[in-house]
């Protein structure tokens, strides 16, 4: 028998793939890398499972009509097996018509989603030049992640680095701190995952460390699972979207209480006293004392009081997770945090000031050197079009309407064609049942992916990409000490291709193969890629390997920066020679900027507490506020093969609103709204602030396959509304929804399963 073992990566983890006569058997965590079993070990399934495409596929009445069969059957009509070269001329076809009689905004490819970790055979990043290269495509810009911070940090900050790349590091935090307040918490699970993939997965250990040297951890969540394991922490529990009231409330405090510190707002901050005027109550009346913040999150007077004396002593890290900001005004709690800090002063200090995302991705806080893991150059994209990230759906329901975003006037394409290669809109997106009628639109639909995912489910043309384990690729991420070599461990499944062949394929066809290749194959990409790593390498003054070095190593360990990151403390030092990139040059408290957009009614110039549509402060008494959160074992929608026998998705409730309903753990329910149903197993859970329900993104879409309308796995973005933040940063507000638990009719209970 031959066995090899070898080394590759994806993004929840470098992993050990244990091949036999050519057969991958196993896959286990890498060696001191700490990443998660569960996730690892379902590689063998995702290589081979029933889940698997191997064949390119033509939706029925497409390959026997023609593009004129129209959208309806999209999604219900059964899918054909073809041969490449029918598929591939298929697809050439269609995009030769539809750049013929349309304008090149009318192919959307934006293509959203998370794709490989490996950096050259990046879907997203492959079907853009691929389509740039053919003629132009409608792009998406900004993300699902951070999309609000993405817009509203530059007009503050002068650049979104903040949102995650240039936190200050966690060995400053566990030095200098006393306290680290963190807004949505430090949920372990979310630690599982990097983008780019990881070698080293120990944010747990660094957190342990910083408690043991003494640092205090207060952790601001409705749900106690949001405490790091090990940690004795401060819980206040708030209701949702309730924290830009609690944090306007502590920089009130700070005035009363005489610890808003004048000389650095001077000195560093600019439109500090507009924002203190609308503290003490200029614009509305209203100061925002704790006992208004008491009124508007739930959280007790004593309680906040208690923050409060935690908050106004001491060396003070607060942090936000970027859930706060996937909900409607999602930009006001970042910038009121920014604010806080600015009042206490110790922005730029070690262990002091902000930083976000701590609590939302593995290796935030990791110093590491940026620069090393590859990146494939964009190409041009001709059309020149581009929406919001999460804007997809009002684009294929609104053709020719106006948007605003960030300033900016833009107007939705009449779409034609949707290409998809590497992301999953039917998990990603919100309101999918209106997607759902949307998606029927368009004269064409074509996706890649690895899987039969509810996205390639509702395609005309569907071509099997190979995963990683397929190809070789280099890998890694910016947050990591790693880069590694992913070699090819295993033949193509069925007759799956690279996506870069079969876009180099379909250049080929439409004339454009030099413009997409320039001329390079897989390996002299690879290598043309690793030179540049070894070019900024040498610029440091490090010695990287060779390309055959790095493939025969399997890794390059990234030597560690010379200075440990503390956000902002080059401005702190001298704010004159290092002026941020805001207008005023300083951190804007208040922005002309913003002013100038007149979008006073969803982002004015300044933080300001702002009600959303729908929370438990407009609720009736039995509607519940549900959180999507990120799934504990998988990413997004990628893994969910190996776990749907836990179907359907649990919901968390508190056992008082459990027993409120008459329902009781483990019982199969069904979580509705006036937007849709879907159903669920309920888990309740003692942690959980009453009135608060939560669910994990990341079930396959599968409405109504009983014939009842009611989405069957426990898909939350069947409830979520498809809101934005606001028209500065359109990030998605899928946090931000009321929602209603019932029995399921007739009554059942799951047998429990292990999560
Ligand atoms: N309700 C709610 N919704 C949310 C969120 C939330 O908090 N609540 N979070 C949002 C966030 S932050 C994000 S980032 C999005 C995530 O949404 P997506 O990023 O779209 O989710 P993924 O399931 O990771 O999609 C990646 C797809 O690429 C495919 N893929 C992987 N490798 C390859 C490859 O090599 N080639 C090809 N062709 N395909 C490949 C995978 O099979 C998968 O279908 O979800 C968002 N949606
Ligand atoms: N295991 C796993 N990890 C992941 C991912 C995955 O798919 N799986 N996806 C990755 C991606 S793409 C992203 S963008 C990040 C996302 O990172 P986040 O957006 O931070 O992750 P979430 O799990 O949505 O939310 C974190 C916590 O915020 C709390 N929360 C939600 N709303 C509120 C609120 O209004 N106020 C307060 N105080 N707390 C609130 C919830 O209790 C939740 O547990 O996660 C990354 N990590
Ligand atoms: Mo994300």
């Amino acid at each position: 028998m031959q066995r090899r073992v070898a080394t590759s990566l994806c993004h929840w983890g470098a992993f050990e793939a244990v091949v036999e006569n050519g057969r991958l058997t196993e896959a286990r965590p890498w060696p001191g890398g700490g990443a998660d079993p569960d996730m690892i070990g379902a590689w063998p399934e995702l290589a081979y499972g029933r889940a698997r495409i191997r064949r390119p596929h033509v939706r029925r009445s497409c390959l026997e009509r023609g593009a004129g069969a129209g959208g309806a059957g999209r999604g219900c009509e059964d899918m054909v097996p073809v041969d490449w070269d029918t598929a591939l001329d298929l697809v050439a076809s269609e995009l030769e018509a539809v750049y013929r009689d349309h304008p090149a905004a009318s192919v959307f490819g934006g293509s959203y989603g998370w794709s490989s970790a490996g950096r050259f055979h990046h879907a997203r990043t492959q079907v853009r030049r691929f389509l740039a290269a053919a003629g132009g495509f409608t792009d998406q810009s900004g993300n699902y992640s951070w999309g609000a911070a993405a817009a509203l940090l530059p007009h503050v900050l002068g650049d979104a680095s903040a949102v995650s790349h240039a936190a200050t590091g966690w060995d400053s935090i566990a030095e200098h701190s006393d306290a680290l307040i963190a807004f949505g918490g430090l949920n372990p699970k979310n630690w599982r995952v990097t983008s780019g993939g990881a070698g080293y997965h120990h944010m747990p250990e660094l957190v342990r460390r910083a408690a043991d040297r003494g640092v205090r951890f207060v952790i601001i969540s409705p749900i106690s699972a949001d405490i790091p394991p090990g940690i004795d922490a401060l819980l206040i529990q708030p209701l949702p979207n309730t924290d830009t009231a609690l944090i306007l409330a502590l920089a009130h405090e700070a005035l009363c209480d005489d610890r808003a510190d004048r000389a650095f707002l001077d000195r560093y901050t600019v439109g500090a006293d507009r924002f203190i005027a609308y503290l003490r109550g200029a614009d509305d009346n209203q100061p925002k004392t704790l006992e208004w913040a008491a009124g508007i999150s739930g959280v007790p007077v004593g309680s906040l009081r208690e923050l409060w004396r935690i908050v106004r002593s001491g060396r003070i890290m607060l942090t936000a997770a970027w859930s706060l900001q996937r909900a409607r005004h999602g930009e006001q709690p970042y910038w009121a945090l920014i604010a806080l800090a600015a009042m206490l002063g110790q922005i730029g200090l070690p262990g002091g000031g902000f930083c976000f995302g701590f609590g939302s991705l593995n290796g935030v806080g990791m110093s590491a050197r940026r620069g090393y893991v590859p990146a494939m150059p964009g190409l041009a994209n001709p059309a020149a079009s581009s929406i919001p990230a999460a804007s997809v759906l009002d684009m294929l329901e609104r053709p020719g309407e106006t948007f605003e975003f960030n300033g900016r006037r833009g107007t939705y394409p009449d779409t034609r064609l949707i290409y998809w290669a590497g992301g999953n809109p039917f998990h990603h997106a919100q309101d999918l049942n209106r997607l759902e009628a949307a998606w029927k639109r368009p004269r064409t639909v074509i996706v890649h992916d690895a899987w039969w995912t509810a996205t390639a489910q509702r395609a005309d043309i569907v071509l099997p990409a190979t995963t990683t384990l397929e190809r070789n690729d280099i890998g890694g991420s910016s947050r990591d000490p790693f880069v590694f070599f992913m070699p090819k461990l295993i033949e193509p499944v069925g007759e799956s291709r690279d996506d870069y062949a079969i876009f180099a394929e379909l250049a080929r066809r439409l004339g454009c193969h030099d413009r997409f290749t320039q001329g390079r194959d897989e390996e002299a990409w690879l290598r043309h890629l690793w030179s540049a790593t070894r070019t900024r390498a040498a610029r440091d003054g490090i010695d990287a390997p060779d390309y055959d070095g790095l493939r025969r190593a399997g890794h390059f360990h990234v030597p560690a920066p010379d200075e440990p990151e503390i956000l902002l403390e080059r401005f702190r030092s001298d704010p004159e020679a290092n002026r941020l990139g805001t207008p005023s040059g300083r951190i804007e408290l208040y922005s002309e900027t913003i002013a100038g957009f007149g979008y006073d009614e969803d982002c004015p110039p300044r933080p300001a507490w702002i009600e959303p549509e729908e929370w438990l402060g407009a609720a009736a008494p039995d509607e519940l506020h549900l959180l999507s959160s990120q799934p504990a074992k998988q990413l997004h929608g990628q893994l969910y093969q190996a776990r749907r026998h836990n179907a359907p998705a649990p919901i968390s409730l508190n056992p008082g609103d459990a027993a409120a309903r008459g329902l009781r753990d483990g019982d199969i329910v069904r979580v509705f709204n006036g937007r849709g149903a879907c159903l669920a197993r309920l888990d309740e859970d003692c942690g959980l602030r009453q009135g608060v329900a939560i669910m994990p993104t990341g079930s396959w879409y599968a409405p109504g396959t009983d014939g009842s309308g009611v989405e069957q796995n426990g898909n939350p973005n069947v409830l979520t509304a498809d809101r934005r933040t606001s028209r500065l940063g359109q990030g998605s507000a899928a946090q931000s929804v009321l929602v209603r638990v019932a029995r399921r009719d007739p009554p059942v209970t799951a047998a429990r399963t292990e999560e």
